[in-house]
């Protein structure tokens, strides 16, 4: 009888073990970043870097760097790094995915991350940029379109560093984040196959910006099938395969909104291009005034609007398949307002829209991000 119980008492007392481990890793695994936001690899790919102390003798701040190898180069590491209190906070990793390799996705960056500085807040939440070498060159790229009126150079095709920001909700009880924003050069997902490791971390990512390029009207279809390629690529990423299992959050930015009179055929169409811009600036507020039902209203026109830009009726059945129907949202932009096809003319540069993605992702992502 007690050898019953003592087995009995041993079977419990293991039960409640593996019980509470499992607490404890699932725990782990929903307040703490899981992957690098950068390359992802396991979080446990980082190691300290805090072996060194300044030339004054004070310890260096506690940052962890990511050693994972990124190429089939064995030197090539991700080495992305982040002060280490970081790794207690889950992240959102977001990506870009340009329909052409010039589709107005690094001005969009810039225009967002400047906009962000110091610090914005909004309703629900407040937005701060972290401190990084992209965060600095993204503010450089936005001096430049400012002051010398120039637009910033093609982006490389590598692994880009991802700029981040803090996003602390405004009611107590909620969970900050922290969000890294990915700038790839639109060559990947226009050129690249699955076996291309940039493209497989492109895959990987928690939400997607697809950035429609109203310049090539022509190459409509030619972008269509960039997105599509993506779609079915990042189903068979996920091992989706049942068609009712939704894919991630997809913003779908329109960035150059100041250039469509230019990029339409006939006056007709340019009388109803001057229209829909009218429509969108009368359309209520964005940026950090944005509402979910602004949003949703400049979603609507540019649907009404859909003859005038490449792509939208052929994405809007096709992400309401594979998203559901609040799962994406079309998002007017004009990241250096509205001056058209001459920057250089332009007397001041200010950006609309070019938050209401960034926050619209969040809150399709779980953070109540948006009042309704
Ligand atoms: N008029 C106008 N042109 C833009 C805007 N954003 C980008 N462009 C143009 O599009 C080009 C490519 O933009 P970029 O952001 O580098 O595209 P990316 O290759 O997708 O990163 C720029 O050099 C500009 O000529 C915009 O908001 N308005
Ligand atoms: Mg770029
Ligand atoms: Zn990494």
């Amino acid at each position: 009888m007690s050898v019953l119980l003592l087995i009995a008492g041993a079977v419990v007392i293991v039960a409640c073990a593996a019980a509470l481990n499992a607490y404890m890793q699932r725990r782990k695994q929903r307040f703490r970043m899981a992957v690098c936001p950068k390359c992802g690899a396991a979080s446990d790919s980082f190691v300290s870097t805090n072996e060194s102390t300044d030339f004054e003798g004070l310890p260096h701040h506690d940052d962890i760097c990511c050693w994972n190898v990124i190429s089939e180069y064995s030197f090539e590491e991700c080495s992305f790094t982040v002060p280490r209190w970081q790794l207690e906070v889950p992240w959102l990793r977001f990506a870009g995915v340009g329909g052409t390799c010039s589709a107005g996705q690094t001005v969009w960056n810039a225009a967002c991350s400047s906009r962000l500085r110091p610090f914005l807040t909004t309703e629900q939440v407040s937005l701060e940029p972290l401190p990084s070498g992209m965060q600095e060159h993204l503010q450089r790229s936005w001096c430049s379109i400012q002051e010398n009126k120039s637009f910033p150079t093609a982006t490389h095709i590598h692994l880009p560093e991802p700029w981040c920001l803090a996003v602390r909700p405004r009611t107590r009880h909620s969970l900050r984040r922290i969000v890294a924003v990915s700038d790839f050069a639109g060559e990947i997902p226009n050129w690249q196959t699955l076996e291309d490791h940039l493209y497989r971390i492109l895959l990987d990512k928690d939400g997607y910006f697809f950035f429609i390029d109203l310049q090539r009207l022509t190459e409509e279809q030619r972008q269509l099938e960039v997105f599509h390629r993506f779609l079915v690529n990042l189903r068979a990423n996920r091992g989706l395969r049942n068609r009712d299992s939704r894919l991630s959050p997809i913003a779908v930015c329109i960035s150059k909104l100041d250039f469509l009179p230019e990029c339409v055929d006939g006056p007709e169409n340019t009388a109803r291009a001057d229209r829909c811009i009218q429509d969108i600036q009368d359309s209520g507020p964005a940026d950090e005034a944005t509402t979910l039902s602004a949003i949703r209203r400049r979603h609507e026109l540019i649907l009404k609007y859909s003859s005038l830009f490449p792509c939208v009726k052929g994405l809007n059945g096709r992400l309401q398949d594979e998203c559901g129907k609040d799962g994406f949202m079309f998002f007017p932009m004009a990241s250096v307002g509205w001056v058209g096809s001459d920057l250089s003319a332009a007397a001041a540069i200010r950006p609309y829209g070019v938050i209401d993605p960034l926050l619209w992702l969040l809150h399709a992502s779980g953070m109540k991000a948006l009042p309704p």
